[in-house]
């Protein structure tokens, strides 16, 4: 796979202060106690476990004038996770991040734009995460990333990682969405985003959906990002999240489109997040994740 470096970086974040439900701050931890470093050794990488960006805890739920929760500390956490991410792939490595809330993928996307100018982004999630300030129902700034990657949003949220290089909506293909805010339903169609949602993963089969998606965020590319919120899953799958919706991916629907994207060998970082381990069974939401994994990096039955 020459896209995949043979070194990959772990790094963890475990902040929850982007969603409601505490509970995501263990994401990491739950992640690499499934062995997440141990299959990517089996799979032949060299792995570096950076360790994780600590957030401090306000005592209160801050809540700025714009009513964006814990800013602050949000702005902070990603602007670190930012330099990380870019000093990463400076190194030659592969960046794998674990959350964390989905607020992280801020400062995973704005540290992997240092490099790669023309980023394709796969986002898999059940939620567009496409709110402003204005749209979000409830101000967690978690649905808010995609909106950000565009420049869309909060100044200090745009801001992390430098106002002049975004992401292009064309190269933006998102999969299994089934819950979207009214105002992130407008934002999706003025930008001209690429939405799968699960009724077209019904309709045409995630084969078909893959080789479609694979083929917008490579065209004029030159990287590819695969941001997997665990909430895409079917909640009897991946159980352990903090807004689980019906009707989601199947575990096997989940582990081909991870084949697809591994076999097209395009992809240049990842990120896994919103596994709550208080709302988990057995850390089965985890071990799942580090299955995905596996199979996103190469690994097959035969
Ligand atoms: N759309 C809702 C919001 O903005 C829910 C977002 N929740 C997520 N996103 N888990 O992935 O608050
Ligand atoms: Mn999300
Ligand atoms: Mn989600
Ligand atoms: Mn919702």
């Amino acid at each position: 796979n020459s896209m995949i470096n043979n070194r990959v970086s772990i790094i963890g974040v475990p902040l929850d202060l982007g969603a409601d439900r505490r509970g995501v701050d263990m994401g990491p931890s739950a992640i690499r106690y499934a062995k997440v470093r141990e299959k990517l050794q089996e799979l032949g990488y060299e792995v570096d476990d950076r360790g994780d960006i600590l957030p401090t805890r306000p005592d209160s739920c801050y809540v700025d004038g714009t009513k964006l929760k814990y800013l602050d500390e949000i702005e902070r956490v990603n602007t670190e996770l930012c330099h990380m991410v870019a000093e990463e792939i400076g190194k030659g490595c592969f960046p794998l991040i674990l959350g964390g809330d989905h607020s992280i993928a801020i400062g995973t996307m704005s540290g992997v734009l240092q490099h790669k100018k023309k980023l394709g982004v796969l986002w898999f999630d059940a939620h567009g995460d496409i709110n402003t300030a204005e749209t979000s129902p409830t101000g967690n700034i978690h649905g808010m990333p995609v909106a950000v990657s565009f420049g869309i949003g909060h100044e200090r949220l745009t801001g992390v990682g430098g106002r002049g290089v975004k992401l292009d909506p064309a190269n933006f293909v998102m999969i299994g969405i089934r819950d979207l805010d009214p105002g992130e339903k407008v934002l999706l169609k003025e930008l001209g985003v690429t939405v799968y949602t699960m009724h077209e993963i019904d309709i045409m089969g995630m084969a078909k959906v893959m080789e479609e998606a694979i083929a917008l965020v490579s065209d004029g590319t030159d990287g590819v990002h695969v941001s997997f919120d665990m909430d895409v899953m079917d909640p009897l799958h991946a159980p352990g999240v903090g807004t689980p919706v019906f009707g989601g991916l199947t575990y096997r629907e989940s582990h081909l489109a991870m084949e697809l994207i591994s076999t097209a060998n395009i992809v240049t970082s990842a990120e896994f997040v919103e596994v709550n381990t208080v709302l988990d069974k057995r850390n089965q939401t985890a071990r799942v994740a580090v299955a995905l994994i596996g199979s996103l990096l190469g690994e097959r039955v035969l």
